[in-house]
């Protein structure tokens, strides 16, 4: 890594102008919400005491990692981190294929702590998930890590002990492969992205419980209701937001944590900070993105570069070229680009919900920065995001333009209302025909009766296994890398408080860039990656047809800032078992409205983009809200391990055990 010592270089006509123009063209109205929906980051410019290092790399086989607090400011108010050796993003660990590493980590903190290897094949005594693999490292204790480094590419790290990640605990691996690297390059860097709250978690985490709507401050307006009718109409008008009312859902809310209390950072520094790499004319540049934050999805684009996208979770696919990528919380892309000028360039990380983002900066020169770019106009959910339906009417549609609702009947509507939409919690429902909700309970529980599909047993799978959730199908499943054809399956379990919506026609989760992205080809003219395009460089290695199918629902509860899977949270769940070698597939039903990022540990989530001889390897998948998706998984990594959202606070609900036995 040969990256300059970013003293203060001077900083970017960061014009105000450039920020408000960013948010006009978003979904923000009033006075107030503009004020209050800049990036805090940018609010104060006061300089730091003192210029900020770059992150350092540790190279070898022996790692003494020292767990503890200290002092940050990147708010213009000092708050306490948690670091790794003093480092926010800890350091940058890299390693070589095949060997074995040692990683002596000491907890310094006055609570437990732990260090998770994100991606990391290996077994489970390692792999650093309290309660589950280990019992955490205790204060004043230190831990030895010790594993075989079977695999390259880009990783990271981060604890999985309470919410420490979210206040800094999480650094980079780079792994350089045992054999000829088939990706060129000259030079690279690693391009951490993160979130940061002067909040405590605990605090951000006690405001969503309290309010789910907390931190989202672009709810629609009286301004937009005439701007609606002018575009739609009155009736299409009142009904979608009659919709939205009654649900008492924000069609707005995209991210449950937004640039109201964060500060979206590149390798530790803030937008004004500027990350700064260098680069020669005509260099092939590897940069290998990561998205270490808590909360926020990020999509990256570097405005006048294409970006090949040559690994993915850090196994190399088939390069495809874009313009724009979207990367989950936990997800690994490297890209390569080639700068043809002298000039710099922006690289450019917007929240997934525009209320801020991550910048820094490539130029062939320190002291020369690109212009900041304008945030793209916020998104805003539509029925099809609820899994209502609405894929197969052509086009998608984004910014407050649900399909149109041509060829549905007002009893059509209402029937998919009642199905896709669970209002049994809502005490307030006023005009909700509540006569119908019975019915459609009995209606779906009857599909749970062995007469109606006996492909399927909807709590134990295989006798011989116990104790299993979730659906599992085991007959005629559809053909590796292709996918599911499986019926949606709702359990009893999903009829609980613990969910207040349900997909009942979810939509491909595949060939989808995502709410946000989807018409930035039309409307920009870029190039979006979706998961489609991802095909992995090298053969399949388990060409093995999947023996059964397991339907995992992923839901919650908004009102109550309650996540789950299956409508179980994970303090009442049993574990998943798995038979040791056996061959599986996944299929992950989105019945909420936001995008969840699965992370499977100990195993790889073969993702079934349609290509049975060329399935990309990922760790985290993304799943679209209101969409399903599918991959296949070998277990061939004996124990217990951990399978949840990565977003860092619906953790605690949306989680699993998987235990391969
Ligand atoms: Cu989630």
């Amino acid at each position: 890594m040969e990256k300059p010592n970013n003293g203060r270089i001077q900083l970017p006509q960061l014009s105000r102008r450039t920020f408000v123009t960013g948010l006009a063209a978003g979904a923000v109205t009033g006075a107030a919400a503009s004020a209050l929906a800049l990036p805090s980051g940018l609010r104060a410019a006061s300089p730091r005491p003192e210029p900020r290092q770059a992150v350092q790399t540790l190279r070898g086989n022996h790692f003494d990692l020292g767990i503890g607090y200290t002092r940050v400011n990147f708010t213009g108010r000092e708050r306490q981190a948690t670091t790794v050796n003093g480092s926010l993003p800890a350091p940058i660990l890299r390693w070589k294929e095949g060997q074995k590493v040692t990683l002596n980590v000491t907890n310094n903190l006055a609570h437990d702590s732990s260090i998770h290897w994100h991606g990391l094949i290996l077994p489970t005594d390692m792999d650093g998930v309290p309660g589950l693999s280990f019992n955490g490292i205790q204060p004043g204790e230190t831990y030895r890590y010790e594993f075989q480094v079977k695999q390259s590419g880009t990783y990271w790290y981060h604890s999985h002990s309470g919410f420490q990640e979210q206040t800094g605990l999480y650094g980079a691996i780079v792994i350089d492969p045992a054999e000829p690297d088939p990706v060129a390059y000259d030079r690279e860097y690693v391009v951490l992205l993160s979130d940061w709250s002067d909040e405590s978690p605990l605090e951000i985490y006690g405001h969503l419980k309290k309010e789910s709507h907390y931190y989202n401050f672009r709810r629609r307006t009286v301004g937009d209701l005439w701007s609606d009718i002018r575009e739609k109409g009155v009736a299409r008008t009142f009904r979608e937001r009659g919709m939205w009312n009654r649900m008492r859902m924000s069609d707005t809310d995209i991210s449950d944590v937004t640039g109201y209390t964060y500060t979206y950072l590149m390798n530790g520094q803030t937008p004004e900070d500027n990350w700064t790499a260098l680069f020669k004319r005509g260099e092939k540049v590897r940069l290998r993105f990561i998205n270490a934050a808590a909360m926020t999805i990020f999509d990256v684009r570097i405005p006048g570069l294409k970006m090949t996208v040559v690994a993915s979770d850090g196994q190399n696919i088939e390069p495809v070229t874009v313009d724009e990528f979207r990367i989950g919380v936990a997800e690994t892309y490297d890209v390569i680009v080639e700068p043809a000028d002298d000039r710099a360039y922006t690289l450019f990380a917007q929240g997934i919900d525009r209320t801020g983002f991550a910048r820094g900066t490539l130029t062939p020169e320190l002291g020369l920065y690109a212009e900041v770019p304008p945030m793209d106009y916020a998104p805003v959910l539509t029925h099809r995001d609820m899994g209502m339906g609405h894929g197969d009417h052509g086009s998608p549609r984004e910014r407050g333009a649900p399909a149109p609702h041509t060829g549905h009947g007002p009893a059509a509507s209402s029937g998919e209302m009642h199905g896709g939409m669970d209002h049994s919690q809502h005490g307030d429902m006023g005009n909700m025909d509540h006569s119908q909700h019975g019915s459609m309970n009995s209606m779906d529980h009857s599909q749970h009766s062995p007469g109606s599909d006996t492909n399927y047993t909807p709590y134990g799978g295989r006798g011989n296994l116990g104790g299993m959730q979730g659906v599992w199908f085991t007959e005629n499943l559809g053909r590796a890398g292709h996918g599911s054809n499986k019926p949606i399956v709702h359990l009893p379990s999903e009829f609980a408080y613990t969910v207040d919506m349900r997909a009942d026609q979810p939509m491909d989760g595949l060939n989808d860039p995502g709410i946000g992205l989807r018409d930035h080809q039309q409307r920009y003219g870029r190039r979006v990656l979706n998961y489609g395009d991802l095909r992995n460089l090298t053969p399949t290695i388990d060409k093995r047809e999947p023996e059964r199918e397991l339907q995992l629902h992923l839901t919650g509860n908004m009102h109550r800032y309650v996540w789950s899977m299956d409508g179980i949270q994970f303090n009442d769940a049993e574990p998943l078992m798995l038979k040791y070698g056996e061959r599986i597939r996944i299929t992950l039903v989105n019945d909420t409205m936001m995008t969840h990022p699965i992370h499977l540990h100990g195993m790889w989530s073969e993702l079934e983009t349609g290509d049975g001889n060329r399935i990309p390897r990922k760790h985290t998948i993304l799943v679209q809200p209101g969409a399903k998706i599918s991959y296949l998984v070998t277990a061939d990594a004996y124990g217990r391990w951990a399978y949840h959202c990565h977003l860092l606070f619906h953790m605690p609900g949306m989680f699993r055990e998987v235990r391969v036995v």
